[in-house]
């Protein structure tokens, strides 16, 4: 990657480097001209995968983050619609109403664990995922991110479960429709250095079920084998999301979670408790 025109390159390890001004066209002017930036960020994410923006010098509260993440999540493309209500951008924050196990879904809880790609409530993957840190946890919410490519590397290891991932699975289209929609797709296409993993266990396991083909001996044992290389600590890049920060992945290149946490009173917050905006772009 070229490195002579990054004159803005951040101490954060993970900041998307982009030229002067880039920013600003969209943020504070007229927003006809994305291209240079979508382009640099692409460019950058074709590398790295992953990488995050601050928009703190755009935003001083909830509604003008809002405002300016979703002309950045805009820059690249058609917003998905993130559920039967027909939201493009879907809140994430602890509702307090119960547990994953009791059927509520991730982005309502303040548990951690289940990493997952987005890319499981449709047949067609999205590109891009972006997640927006409006507010931050009082204890915990960190963003745990691994590359897939580097889950492939390990399980060269183990060409059987390769086999197996590579398979159809059931899916479910799950708070997409009234009516659960079921469709099948490999866990795992791509060539190893760039894969495209559509994984979510939890809904895997149930669209299995409801298809009235349990998940089999090998099936579960491959889902553990890349549950357990996503829980390697040298695989993993944990990061709290500051306020303002976004964090854009390719929504199939890699796994994304987060760390259990808890809400309270935090100083200068733009929300009551943790709150991540969630974009998807096809
Ligand atoms: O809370 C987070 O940091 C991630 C949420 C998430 O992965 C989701 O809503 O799909
Ligand atoms: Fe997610």
């Amino acid at each position: 990657m070229k490195l002579d025109w990054m004159t803005t390159m951040s101490p954060d390890p993970y900041a998307i480097p982009l030229e002067p001004d880039v920013l600003d066209t969209i943020l504070r002017g007229d927003k006809a001209d994305t291209a240079p930036f979508s382009q640099q960020v692409l460019s950058y994410l074709e590398d790295a995968d992953f990488g995050l923006l601050d928009l703190n010098a755009y935003c001083d509260g909830y509604e003008s983050f809002k405002t300016a993440a979703t002309r950045i999540a805009e820059a690249f493309g058609t917003l998905m619609v993130q559920n039967d209500a027909g939201d493009t951008v879907v809140e994430v924050w602890d509702r307090n109403i119960g547990r994953i196990e009791d059927g509520v879904r991730y982005h309502q809880t303040r548990q951690g664990g289940d990493i997952h790609t987005d890319s499981v409530n449709r047949p067609d993957p999205m590109k891009l995922l972006i997640l927006g840190s409006a507010t931050t946890a009082l204890i915990g919410g960190e963003s745990i991110i691994i590359r897939a490519r580097e889950v492939c590397e390990r399980l060269a290891a183990y060409p059987e479960v390769e086999d197996i991932l590579r398979k159809p699975f059931f899916f479910e289209g799950r708070g997409m429709s009234e009516e659960i929609e079921l469709f099948q797709l490999p866990v795992l296409a791509g060539s190893v250095d760039k894969p495209d993993f559509r994984y979510l266990r939890s809904y895997i396991a149930s669209a299995h079920e409801r298809a009235g083909w349990p998940l089999t001996t090998d099936q579960i044992f491959a889902f553990d084998v890349l549950d357990a290389f996503n829980e390697i600590s040298d695989l993993q890049h944990r990061f709290t999301l500051q306020q303002g920060q976004l964090l854009l992945a390719f929504d199939t290149r890699v796994f994304h979670g987060r760390t259990s946490f808890v809400d309270g009173v935090t100083p200068d917050a733009w929300s009551k408790g943790r709150r991540m905006l969630r974009y998807w772009i096809e």
